[in-house]
């Protein structure tokens, strides 16, 4: 799944693709890179960032997913009516970081439309997330709560078969909590359901690596953080460098 940031504040790569054609340009250099979904976003979920209105999310993101060929479009919205127009201009995949809470509609726009949906976990809110983020046990934690998400969205129709399940790296964790969902990622495949995994330049890449200060990951930590994912059982890699991380993912699903 490449990322299609159309937003000038991201927290990699805000304010490069913010205009419809550049950002059409790099969702088809990514298709052509390796990626099976585009999964393009108008809000910027980075700790500390602000909400943006409906009007400008969808000036910033119909156009470029109507301009989109060649792969599946994801929508990365946490918004009903985004998702429905995302929808009529041709997404056929609902990435809600807030897993149908912030608007809980969204299950039944998902289960009537017939589309695909990421359902991820996320500790508070964007703005507050990174605020002294606590678990007991944090890989028991999010798995009972993808369980309870999981069954709330099946609950509204949509069927098992169209979710994936995301732990939400960096969202509401800290350097260890990221390293430990990692590492015991096992744990939450065995849910049943495809677990889609965005360690992708990632601020507790660089920050692992020794800078405490770190707002974003490199490329070669980025790699091997979906390399080891994908021998714990994930099976969908959100990524910023497609290339690479396609490049990485074949050897190691020829070594595995
Ligand atoms: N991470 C980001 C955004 N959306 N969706 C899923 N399912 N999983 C993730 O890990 C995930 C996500 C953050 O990355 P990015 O889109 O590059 O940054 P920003 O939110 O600042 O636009």
């Amino acid at each position: 799944m490449g990322v299609v940031n159309v937003t000038p504040d991201s927290f990699s790569d805000g304010g490069v693709f913010d205009d419809e054609p550049a950002a059409v340009a790099h969702a088809q250099r990514l298709i052509a890179e390796g990626a099976a979904i585009v999964d393009v976003g108008g809000e910027s979920t980075r700790p500390g960032a602000a909400p943006v209105p409906l009007e400008d999310e969808l000036e910033r993101v119909i156009g470029v997913v109507e301009g989109i060929s060649g792969a599946r479009v994801s929508i990365d919205t946490m918004k009903v009516a985004v998702a429905e127009r995302a929808l009529d201009a041709g997404a056929t995949y609902v990435n809600d970081v807030t897993a149908f809470r912030h608007e809980p509609e969204m299950a039944g726009l998902v289960a009537d439309r017939k589309a695909d949906c990421c359902l991820m976990h996320m500790l508070g809110e964007p703005r507050t997330m990174q605020d002294d983020p606590r678990y007991d046990d944090v890989v028991s934690e999010v798995k009972a709560f993808l369980e309870e998400r999981l069954a709330f969205a099946v609950d509204a129709g949509i069927p098992e078969e169209h979710v994936c399940l995301d732990p939400g790296i960096g969202f509401g964790k800290t350097v260890e909590h990221n390293v430990e969902l990692l590492g015991r990622l096992d744990e939450l495949v065995a849910i049943g359901r495809p677990v889609l995994v965005g360690a992708s330049r990632k601020r507790f890449l660089g920050r692992l690596l020794g800078d405490p200060d770190a707002l974003t990951g490199p490329l070669a930590a980025s790699v091997s953080a979906a390399v080891l994912a994908y021998e714990r059982g994930a099976s969908l890699f959100r990524a910023h460098d497609v290339r690479e991380h396609v490049q990485g993912l074949r050897v190691a699903e020829a070594i595995v």
